[in-house]
Order: structure tokens, then sequence, then C-alpha cells
């Protein structure tokens, strides 16, 4: 009998030596998470679920803990650092601007979790340890990825409060919209520097035992329009998926070189965000005035020849410059907003998948250009 489960238990080890459940969810250090949560809250349709800060333990820093379905965004900023915890938020958001500092992944079991990745050669930032409160146990250890970026290893076993303990449940900030703009993270994308992402793509094949997706942009497109090249790393289950790029020396100047000069090196370049109403998500976030890239007509005119029957008609996706793409496993439509912050940095993307696993490979053209008509406008081209 016990043989039997310790066989079952060892072999499942070795099918995925680093199982995870999902993403836990995504931290930012901002300069005013006051106003950052306001406008996820308001922009976005996401709902405040719970906040730590000087009203209940916490003297240094604010966060405020929003959701969307099972997506979770986390918004921290500093309010007088005095641990080396707060310094380094001041330094991220003097350094970076608002960013991404942790995506963290929950694991069934962070102690293991965290000993396999520093086995194979992650740099630990938190030992694994343990944080209670009336709502349960929690086990909590950080690794080191690109740039100042980290992954808290999150083990939740049966945790009941609304975040983490220490953290109080707060009321939404305003009511949240009746339907839910989207419900899930897709995927969340890194850029690195020039040369470095193959480094970055055996980091998570080894710490993690991720492994690559068919999906990549290589040399072939990368000098022909893209200026980048791309990779993508996922988990067995293919719920954590980390799309990696870096820029490509191409005519013109790569996008991931203006994200990285304004963003003062690697880190998280787009989260992207599952709806399952692509359409209803896009007319509520454009109300709310959520800028999103454009679309040039011409590329609804030949649209309908090559990606077939979608649920969305071909016009409602040109009204709304909605992109979308087929492969052999299905379709998928997909849309980017401009960057959501002052610098050329982070932005997000809204995806509504029908059985394609993939990232768009179809409009890497099209999405290119619309983002260098952008950097054009800023005067970084
Ligand atoms: O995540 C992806 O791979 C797609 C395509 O700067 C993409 O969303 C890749 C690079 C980029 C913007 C989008
Ligand atoms: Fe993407």
């Amino acid at each position: 009998m016990t043989q039997t489960t310790d066989h079952t238990l060892s072999t499942e080890r070795q099918a995925d030596p680093f199982p995870v459940k999902g993403m836990d969810a995504v931290v930012f250090a901002v300069g005013n998470a006051k106003q950052a949560a306001h406008y996820y809250s308001t922009a976005f349709g996401m709902k405040r679920v719970a906040y730590r800060g000087p009203e209940n333990g916490s003297r240094e820093t604010a966060s405020y803990v929003l959701e969307s379905g099972g997506a979770r965004f986390v918004f921290t900023t500093v309010i007088k650092a005095t641990t080396e915890h707060g310094r380094f938020l001041a330094e991220h958001v003097a350094e970076h601007g608002d960013g991404v500092v942790d995506l963290a992944i929950e694991v069934p079991d962070a102690r293991a979790a965290y000993a396999y990745a520093v086995e194979h050669g992650a740099t630990g930032l938190t030992e694994p340890y343990e944080v209670s409160d009336e709502h349960g146990t929690v086990v909590l250890a950080a690794i080191a990825t690109y740039g100042q970026t980290r992954h808290t290893l999150v083990e939740r076993a049966g945790y009941t409060g609304p975040y983490l303990p220490g953290y109080a449940a707060a009321d939404p900030i305003v009511e949240p919209p009746a339907k839910r703009n989207f419900q899930a993270i897709d995927h969340c994308v890194g850029n690195v520097q020039l040369g470095r992402m193959d480094e970055w793509v055996t980091f998570y094949n080894k710490v993690m035992g991720f492994t690559n997706m068919k999906e990549f942009v290589g040399d072939d497109i990368a000098t022909e329009y893209s200026a980048l090249m791309s990779k993508v790393v996922a988990d067995g289950t293919r719920k954590v998926k980390f799309p990696l790029n870096e820029p490509a020396i191409a005519k013109k100047k790569s996008q991931i070189d203006e994200y990285l000069e304004f963003y003062g090196g690697p880190g998280v370049q787009h989260i992207a965000l599952a709806t399952n109403d692509i359409v209803a998500t896009v007319r509520a976030m454009r109300a709310a005035g959520v800028q999103f890239l454009d679309t040039p007509d011409s590329y609804y005119d030949t649209l309908g020849e090559w990606v077939g029957e979608t649920r969305v008609p071909v016009e409602t996706l040109r009204e709304l410059k909605i992109l979308a793409d087929r492969d052999e496993d299905g379709y998928l439509l997909q849309i980017f907003t401009k960057p959501v912050q002052d610098r050329p940095t982070v932005f997000f993307e809204m995806i509504e998948r029908h059985g394609s696993m993939g990232f768009g490979k179809g409009n890497f053209k099209a999405l290119f250009e619309a983002i260098e008509r952008e950097q054009e406008r800023r005067g970084n081209l």
C-alpha cells in the first residue's frame, strides 16, 4: 500500500520535476498604489479584495490586491522605506518606473520547488518560510529571474484568507462590472538583453523543468520586420507560459531596445489576459479610456481569406481593431494596449482562445508595424 503510493508519487515527480498550480499573482511596484488600484478597478474592471498598509500593521508599504476571476494583481508602493525590502521597492520604482517586481507562481510544495530550483542553478532570494493567521498557513520562498524580477513560490495549502496572512479583506473600490473583462492570466512576457534569450530559456528549462513551446520568432522573421527574437517556455500543464524576447539587429531600432532603455534593463514586457468575450471586453475597456494599438483597414480586407470562420464577424474585428490568427489547433483573437504608464514599457494583451495554443504568429507583421508607428510617435525609432 505504502509502496504503491510512493511509486506513484515518484513517477509523478519524474514526469513533472517542478509541478505548478498556476500563476498566483503579478505584483507591481508603483509610485502611487492608491491611484493604480483605482485605474485597474475602473479601466480594467478588477475588484479589490484585500489591502495591507499603515492602517493594518504595515508602516512601510501599502498594497492593494485586485482580482478578475482567477487573475490576481497586487499593487505595492513604499510609504517610507525603513527596511531592505522597502528600499528595494523604492529603488525599483526610481529605476524602472511602475513595473512588475514579482511573477508569483502557485506551487503544491514551496519547499520542494525552492530546493529544486536552487539545486538547478537558481539564485535564492528568500528561503522558504511560513506565515500564518486565523485563515491558515502559507509557505513562501523566492528566486531571482531576469533583471530585478523575482518568482515568489506560493504554497497555499488550504489557506482561506483573501490573499496572504497580514492582508485584510477590502471592499471593491468601485462596483465591479456585471460581466468581468478577463478571467485568467494567459502568459507573462519578459524582455532580456541582446543575445541573452537562449540563456533565459535554458534557465527555465533547468530551474523549473519548463519545456519549449513550438512558437518562436527566429532569425528569418526578426530581420524581415519584427526586430526581435522570441521563444516560449511553459510548465508541463501549460498553465504557466513565459515568452522571452530579445532585440534583433534589424533595419530599425528594436521595440525591445526601446523597452530596455526606458525600463533600465530586463523586465516584464506584457501580461496577456484571457477573456471569453473579447468584443465586450474591448468595448468596455475602450469606453473606460484604455488605449489600444491601431490596426490598418488593409489587415481586415484580406483577413477573411486566410483566417476562416471566427465567432466574431470580420466587420466587428475591424471596428474594434482586434487581430485574429489561426493554426492547426484552432484560432485566437487578440489585441494589445499601448503602454499603460508614461514610460514605453509595460503593456497588456487581451486574448480569446478557441483551440489555438499559439501567440498570434500570423499577426506579428501587423502588430510589430503598429508598435513601430507608436515608437516613431515617441521619437524612438
Ligand atoms: O506574447 C507573444 O509572444 C505575443 C506576440 O513585443 C508579441 O503576444 C511578441 C512580442 C511583442 C509583442 C507581442
Ligand atoms: Fe503575448
